[in-house]
Order: structure tokens, then C-alpha cells, then sequence
């Protein structure tokens, strides 16, 4: 069976051939319109960007290369003995189009535990972070240090072809993946436990290999986290984390300092540490409870504290999504099935039952249901990754399957870099005071 590598070698001509054809005949279409309010208002909807490996339907969530999330469940290779999909499949799926067969799966999984490791210099640089330095700041640094591995940066150096650039953007996006469990492993280690991570072993997958260098032993959790680390991958183009990421790489910065840019991204609370703020807000929710039963009024009381105080509640509203996040119910799904009789998850199902109509009452929301990171906080409790402050740092590990993926083809389209045009309020007035 043919490589990663060598199976995108193979559909790249066609998929050029097919954009090539497309700017031929349709270049000149228009497909998206940017009015006065979008443009002040964050670009909501405005459609001006190529991303390949995902996209997002406001009433539907997700798709992965045209896959719904229950699909990927379905269709992707699995553990031995386990039922949620391997990490390292959905890299495949996003990078080819492709499901892959089990055998090209462990394949990837042990090429992936081949470019593992990392430089001694990195490793003492995290265990000489202050502990109070944000797991987030961590993993950017880090990343950032290793750059000087970047295949991409040396291939450039050395006057690679254009239509090659992708070659050594898939040499770094696998270095990458391979080497951030390690990388955010020891960030755990170090700040909250012993700072000793196991060297990585090549008979596990990628996802229980994290697992066991964060020092968790459960064949459950590993099970979690295959789940988690695949369907927190990509949310196509326009989100904050895979845009930063596509519009430094767009300058032909590598993929280390692209995806560091990214995280920088990630690590707001309006975007992945919202997961981080999610727990916080529902741990505080649980204590002024206390050990009692609460009704729906009572706890939707306590929701309009927060409201009232001017705070958002975390993990609820979308800037896209209309509906409940798909990545929010198979977490759910997970939970029932897994831990149905847990305290914190009752509470978060109860959350679930009493947010959205006071979001809807509150009247402000265009969107009042949970999003992915309202349900990933309690399952990481529950398997005793208690420290909330990293939990983005996980989101992180996985959307760089996602975002580096993407990356690969701006590289593969040999996509320019990025420059919209920009204008000034005075440059408006004049405008449309004249028309
Ligand atoms: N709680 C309270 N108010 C909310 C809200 C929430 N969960 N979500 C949106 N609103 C408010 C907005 O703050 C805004 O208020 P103002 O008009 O006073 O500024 C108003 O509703 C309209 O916002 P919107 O158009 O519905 O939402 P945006 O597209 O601007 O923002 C998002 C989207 C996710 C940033 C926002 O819903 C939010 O802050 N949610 C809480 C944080 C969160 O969960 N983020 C994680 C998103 C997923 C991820 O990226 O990881």
C-alpha cells in the first residue's frame, strides 16, 4: 500500500488540474459580498478563503472531508478492542480525502513514533519555564524553539521549487504531530507532577502514547482521548486558530512558526481556553450548590448572576453554528456511556437543559446552544486530568492535525500570500457621504 506521502503525490495533479479549471472558467464569479457591518464586525460569513480539509454547516457542525463526526466514528480505523477512531486516521482523511484502510493507519502510527523525540535543548527549555508560565505561552514557545528542525525553512533555503514546497511542509507537519505529545506532555509533567515522561513506545498508537507520557494508564481514557484528539482537529478555515495558522504560513513562514501562531490564537478565551473557563465556571457552579439537588429555576437563577454581571457563560454560542456542536454531543454520547451516574456530568447535563432558553430570554446570542468546549472539561475530570489550566493545551495537540493538514495544501495549491485590503472609517464616510 502506498505511503501517506506517496498517496498524495498521486492526487495532487488532479486536484490541481480541477482548481486550475476552475479559475479557468470561473475566476471571475463572485462568491461572497462584504458589507460595512461585516467588515466591522469581524467578517462574520464573508466567504473568502480555500480550505480543503473541513467544513462547517451552521445547522448540521462539521464535516471532515464530507464526513459528519458519527461517520468518522463509524468509518475510521480503530484500536484493538476499542470503538472510537484512531487520531492518526483523520490525519490521513484530511490530508488525502481518504478513508484509510487499518494498515495505513499503523503505518502512519509508526512512522509517527519514528520522528518522535526532542532535542535536549527543548526539553530543558520547558522544565526551565517558571511554573506559572501558561501551559499555552509553553507549548507556542516551545514550538517556536523547535523551528530550527523546520524542513520547510531549509528546502527554502536552499531554492526548492514551488510546486515542491509541499513536500517539506508534509515532512514538518508529521515532525510536528509526532513530536506535541512529548512536547506537551513534559509541559504537564513539569508544572504539575514529577516533570519524567516515558519515552515514547512504538507498539502504541499515537493518542495512548500521550496518554501514557501524561502519566494515565486507562484503557478508557485512551479511548477518550482518540476521540477527543480526532474531533478537535479542524472547524474549517475562518476560526481564529486555523486562520492565524494559513495567513503566517501564506508568507511562507514554516509550518512551526505557522502553527505556534495559531496556538497563540487558540490560547483566547473566546476561542480553546474557553474549555479551560467552561470547567472553572461549572466546578464554581458545583460549590456554591454544594451537596444538595438543585431545580432547573434555581440553577437558571445562578446563570443570570453571571449574565448580569456582564460575563458570557462559557462554551455556549458559536459564530457559525446554529445548533447544538456535533463535537459537543458525541462527547455527551461518550459520557452516557461511559460515566452516566457521574455528579459533575449531571450538573453539565443540566447546564445543557437550562442555558439555552435563559441565552434565548437574555435575547443577545445568535446562537443560545453549547459548543465543543461546554462537555470536554467534565470528561477529563472524570480520568483524573484534573488541572483545567491545560486543558487547551489538548485542543492545541489535536488542531494541529487539522490546521497543519490545511496547510499542506495552501502549499499543494501553491496559494499566495495573504493581503486583504483594508480601509479606514474616514475613507467610509467620504464614501458613502458622497453617493
Ligand atoms: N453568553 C453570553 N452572551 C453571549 C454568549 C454567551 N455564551 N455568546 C454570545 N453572547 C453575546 C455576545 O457577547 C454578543 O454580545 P454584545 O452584543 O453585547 O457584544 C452577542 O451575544 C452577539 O454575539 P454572537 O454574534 O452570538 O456571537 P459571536 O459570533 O460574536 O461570538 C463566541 C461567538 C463563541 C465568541 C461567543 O458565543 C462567546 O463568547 N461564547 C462563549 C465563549 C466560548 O464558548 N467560546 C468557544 C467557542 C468555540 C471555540 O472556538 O473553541
Amino acid at each position: 500500500e502506498p505511503t501517506l506521502k506517496e498517496r498524495l503525490a498521486q492526487i495532487i495533479p488532479a486536484k490541481i488540474e480541477e482548481v486550475k479549471q476552475l479559475k479557468a472558467e470561473h475566476g471571475d464569479k463572485i462568491i461572497g459580498t462584504c458589507t460595512v457591518s461585516q467588515a466591522y464586525g469581524g467578517m462574520r460569513s464573508v466567504k473568502s478563503l480555500i480550505t480543503e480539509t473541513s467544513l462547517l454547516d451552521p445547522e448540521e457542525g462539521i464535516r471532515f472531508r464530507g464526513f459528519t463526526i458519527p461517520e468518522c466514528q463509524d468509518k475510521l480505523p480503530k484500536a484493538k478492542g476499542g470503538q472510537e477512531p484512531l487520531p492518526e486516521g483523520i490525519l490521513w482523511l484530511l490530508l488525502t480525502g481518504e478513508i484509510p484502510s487499518e494498515a495505513q493507519v499503523q503505518q502512519l502510527s509508526k512512522d509517527l513514533v519514528k520522528r518522535a523525540g526532542l532535542p535536549d535543548f527543548v526539553v530543558s527549555m520547558i522544565k526551565n519555564f517558571p511554573k506559572e508560565m501558561h501551559p499555552m505561552s509553553q507549548l507556542s514557545a516551545a514550538v517556536l524553539a523547535l523551528q530550527t528542525n523546520s524542513k520547510f525553512a531549509a528546502a527554502y533555503q536552499e531554492g526548492v521549487k514551488k510546486t515542491q514546497y509541499w513536500e517539506s511542509t508534509l515532512e514538518d507537519t508529521l515532525d510536528i504531530v509526532a513530536k506535541l505529545p512529548e512536547i506537551a506532555a513534559l509541559i504537564y509533567r513539569t508544572v504539575y507532577k514529577d516533570g519524567k515522561v516515558p519515552a515514547v513506545d512504538a507498539n502504541l498508537d499515537w493518542a495512548a502514547n500521550f496518554n501514557r507520557m501524561l502519566g494515565f494508564n486507562s484503557h478508557e481514557f485512551d479511548e477518550l482521548m482518540r476521540l477527543y484528539l480526532t474531533i478537535h482537529t479542524d472547524h474549517e478555515g475562518g476560526n481564529v486558530s486555523a486562520h492565524a495558522t494559513h495567513l503566517v504560513g501564506s508568507a511562507l513562514s514554516d509550518p512551526y512558526y505557522s502553527y505556534a501562531a495559531g496556538m497563540c490564537g487558540l490560547a483566547g478565551p473566546l476561542h480553546g481556553l474557553a474549555n479551560q473557563e467552561v470547567l472553572s465556571w461549572t466546578l464554581d457552579l458545583q460549590q456554591k450548590i454544594g451537596n444538595k439537588e438543585i431545580t432547573n429555576d434555581q440553577l437558571a437563577d445562578l446563570v443570570w448572576e453571571g449574565l448580569n454581571a456582564g460575563r458570557v457563560v462559557p462554551g455556549f454560542g458559536h459564530a457559525v453554528l446554529r445548533k447544538t456542536d456535533p463535537r459537543y454531543t458525541c462527547q455527551r454520547e461518550f459520557a452516557l456511556k461511559h460515566l452516566p451516574n457521574d455528579p459533575l456530568f449531571k450538573l453539565v447535563s443540566q447546564i445543557y437543559d437550562v442555558v439555552p432558553p435563559v441565552l434565548t430570554k437574555q435575547g443577545k446570542t445568535k446562537n443560545p446552544w453549547p459548543n465543543v468546549d461546554a462537555h470536554s472539561g467534565v470528561l477529563l475530570q472524570y480520568y483524573g486530568l484534573k488541572e483545567h489550566n491545560y486543558y487547551t493545551v489538548l485542543f492545541g495537540v489535536s488542531r494541529a492535525i487539522g490546521v497543519l493538514s490545511s496547510l499542506v495544501w495552501d502549499r499543494i495549491l501553491t496559494l499566495p500570500i495573504e493581503r486583504p485590503k483594508s480601509i479606514t472609517t474616514e475613507s467610509l464616510v467620504k464614501e458613502f457621504k458622497a453617493s
